[in-house]
């Protein structure tokens, strides 16, 4: 595969931004080789630089779920562009859109819409914080919420696969204030929850955790998370930034039906542009300003031309079979990659909720960051690499999701199955 622009525009790159890129996981380093620079995207093609094609089951992780440059939204963002780019004043848009959220997502009675999902969830935070009068907070190991100082504690997604269990530059101070419990273990949360019950404010869990690769919450998880916060009058926080819009138009919380005080949510929500929000209980959320005194602010929050880009695309999604569609092409793809992995005798332990799909190198089962950690991550650079030549672009690291669109077809899913089957065959 050609890839001299990309390497000549990548050195370029590292002489004006640390590591020749605006976000550690696009760099490539736990698969190795070099980024490829995309040069434009439709549908689920991505091309770069170089002119090489790809069927990308990134989706700039998550946001492109309708596939790339859509139409009807393009149509929305050039209208709203139109009417210029930036007020600094509120906009028709932020109210549908945030009309719309609040009808779609079941735990949502307001909702504040800011930049990013890091925002979100440290707005979040702080308004938790105030809300209960507590300040610790308790993570799950390999759940990531953004790089907000006091979350990057044993965080997943970039973090873990870079190897950095706490962030330096991160005073003992923050960290201190966070606790950390392994994902989906209802005992070794509760003894935790027991001896800090005093002082835990809030419970942030990834209800589909995507940053250690895909791990699902085990059938109570949830539940007793939702039973036990309730008991100690904590705060339940999902962070839907990935699931929300994804697994189910209303998110996980619809469809395990648990129902957090807060929801963070992103990426999907702003049609591939930069947006974030956090919302829940009108009773909590009235206590940001200026209804109330938890300050959170921001220059370009609801911004016009995003929020038109989100409209667009949950109006899209919420149109009549959608899931159903995505959920019958994931499972067609999760199966021919079973069956690929089985015919080349590899451990390839798969999880699955909707269109977000895992795979691990490792016989699993997989159920927590300890679990994931066990996979063979050399043996994942070799697939990634793999089937990057042949034309698949998956994430470059073992710790994400492979999601799917709407725009991907079975042709393209048996073009990825028969991929999948030459490069795991060559595995051994
Ligand atoms: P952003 O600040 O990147 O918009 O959102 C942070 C965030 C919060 N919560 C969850 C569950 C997330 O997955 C994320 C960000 N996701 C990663 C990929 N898993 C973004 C990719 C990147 O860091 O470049």
């Amino acid at each position: 595969m050609k890839t001299i622009r990309s390497r000549a525009l990548f050195q370029r790159a590292n002489s004006f931004i640390p590591g020749g890129v605006n976000s550690p996981v696009r760099a490539f380093r736990s698969v190795g080789g070099d980024p490829l620079f995309i040069k434009q995207a439709k549908g689920i093609l991505l091309e770069d630089v170089d002119g090489n094609k790809f069927l990308d089951y990134v989706l700039s992780w998550g946001p492109m779920i309708l596939g790339h440059a859509n139409s009807q939204v393009l149509k929305a963002i050039n209208c709203a562009t139109k009417r210029g780019t930036s007020y600094g004043a509120p906009c028709e848009g932020e109210v549908e859109l945030t009309q719309l959220i609040v009808k779609t997502v079941p735990s949502i009675d307001q909702i504040r819409l800011v930049n990013s999902g890091t925002e979100a969830v440290m707005s979040a935070i702080r308004l938790a914080r105030a809300y209960t009068k507590r300040d610790s907070i308790l993570k799950f190991e390999g759940c990531y919420h953004g790089h907000a100082d006091h979350l990057l504690v044993k965080a997943g997604s970039g973090v873990a696969t870079l190897g950095i269990p706490d962030s330096p530059g991160v005073p003992e101070s923050f960290a201190r204030h966070t606790l950390t419990a392994p994902y989906n273990d209802i005992k070794a949360t509760e003894k935790l929850i027991h001896k800090n019950a005093q002082k835990l404010g809030a419970i942030i869990v990834e209800p589909v955790a995507g940053n250690m690769g895909v791990v699902p919450p085990n059938d109570e998880f949830l539940e007793w998370l939702r039973m036990i916060t309730k008991k100690y009058d904590i705060l339940l926080i999902f962070d839907e930034v990935i699931t929300g819009f994804r697994v189910h138009v209303g998110g996980a919380q619809a469809l395990y039906k648990v129902i957090p005080d807060l929801t963070i949510l992103g990426k999907i929500i702003g049609g591939g542009l930069p947006i974030g929000a956090y919302g829940g209980r009108k009773d909590i959320m009235q206590m940001i300003a200026p209804a109330g005194p938890v300050y959170q602010a921001g220059t370009l929050s609801g911004n016009p031309v995003a929020v038109a880009a989100g409209l667009e695309t949950i109006r899209l999604l919420k149109r009549p079979g959608v899931y159903k569609d995505l959920e019958k092409r994931s499972k067609l793809l999760a199966e021919g990659l079973g069956e690929a992995a089985k015919r080349a005798k590899i451990s390839f332990y798969q999880t699955r909720v909707g269109s977000m799909l895992g795979g691990f190198f490792t016989e699993g089962p997989v159920t927590d960051y300890a679990g994931a950690k066990k996979s063979d991550t050399a043996r994942y650079a070799k697939f990634f690499h793999g089937m990057l030549n042949h034309g698949v672009y998956l994430a470059p690291s073992q710790f994400e999701a492979t999601l799917l669109s709407t725009a991907h077809t079975n042709r393209h899913i048996q073009q990825t199955i028969t991929a999948a089957q030459e490069v795991f065959s060559k595995l051994r």
